[in-house]
């Protein structure tokens, strides 16, 4: 699937996208940091148990909070994808570790012509104060997995700090914020820390422009984090092989229908 390309104009409204699980301490910095002309700020609460939503609404009145509607970051963020009005969607994280300030080198990207401005840790000047060496590791070998299968040239798969134009959102295809899971986790698939991968396969397949932002990422000011390591790493591996099988279904799909339509097979009433 092409997406059309669209030209970035300096009227376009920005979208700030955070998802916070218990970040009240986190979060006046945050918001307090955040550019200004920003067109909405939408904070995903993840049924925090602490002060999450007054705390940003002190720091901020005019946040616009969202209650997610399962568990997880992936689905934290397609909560906040669907109230998304703005033209551009930039995400960050509310754990402090994400420097608002980088905002609009992300958005500058964008009006320099990419679809999709994608933050890296590892490369054009990033790096992170935040990551341990075991998921940098896992990172890198995942990220050069992705690359092999999949043909883009990720220096950092599993980072959530992006910039992309709205016209993106329906090739990400992310999981119904309406559906209910039965898994006894509670989640679906593409709810968890996946999502970077999903979004960051999706979006290359969709024939997007993309282009990499080097960003710093901070160590996560309080608190812990939510991410383990080993499971959700898996979770990472399980979807690039998830995507590879979805890509050759979708594939296989798009031929039928083609060799249809040149064999004359194309029926009126179908
Ligand atoms: N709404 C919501 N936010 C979450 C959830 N899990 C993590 N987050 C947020 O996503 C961001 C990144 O999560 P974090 O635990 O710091 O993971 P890490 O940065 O990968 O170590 C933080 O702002 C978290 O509060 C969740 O289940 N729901
Ligand atoms: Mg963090």
């Amino acid at each position: 699937m092409q997406t059309e390309h669209v030209e970035h104009c300096s009227s376009d409204r920005v979208s700030v996208v955070i998802p916070a699980r218990n970040e009240a301490p986190n979060l006046p910095h945050v918001l307090e940091a955040l550019p200004a002309d920003l067109h909405e700020v939408i904070l995903v609460d993840g049924h925090s148990t602490d002060d999450t939503i007054a705390v940003a609404l002190r720091a901020r009145p005019d946040v616009k909070i969202v209650q997610q509607t399962r568990r997880g970051k992936g689905n934290a963020l397609a909560c906040g994808f669907a109230h998304v009005t703005g033209d551009i969607v930039a995400t960050l994280d509310g754990d402090g570790s994400a420097d608002p300030a980088e905002i609009p080198g992300f958005v500058a990207a964008l009006a320099a012509g990419a679809e999709f401005a994608k933050g890296t840790r590892f490369d054009r000047g990033g790096s992170s104060h935040d990551i341990t060496r075991f998921r940098r590791i896992g990172n890198t070998a995942l990220s050069r997995l992705v690359n092999l299968v999949f043909g883009t040239a990720y220096t950092d798969l599993c980072y959530g700090y992006n910039a992309f134009r709205v016209q993106l959102l329906p090739v990400l295809d992310l999981p119904s914020v309406n559906a209910v899971s039965s898994r006894p986790s509670g989640l679906l698939w593409g709810d968890g820390f996946e999502i970077e991968t999903m979004i960051h396969i999706r979006v290359r397949r969709s024939g997007a422009r993309i282009a990499e932002v080097g960003s710093i990422e901070m160590a996560r000011l309080h608190g812990a984090s939510n991410l383990r390591a080993i499971p959700d790493g898996l979770r990472v591996l399980r979807t690039i092989v998830a995507e590879h099988q979805r890509l050759r279904q979708l594939e296989f799909e798009l031929g039928r229908e083609e060799a249809t339509v040149e064999t004359g097979l194309v029926r009126e009433s179908a």
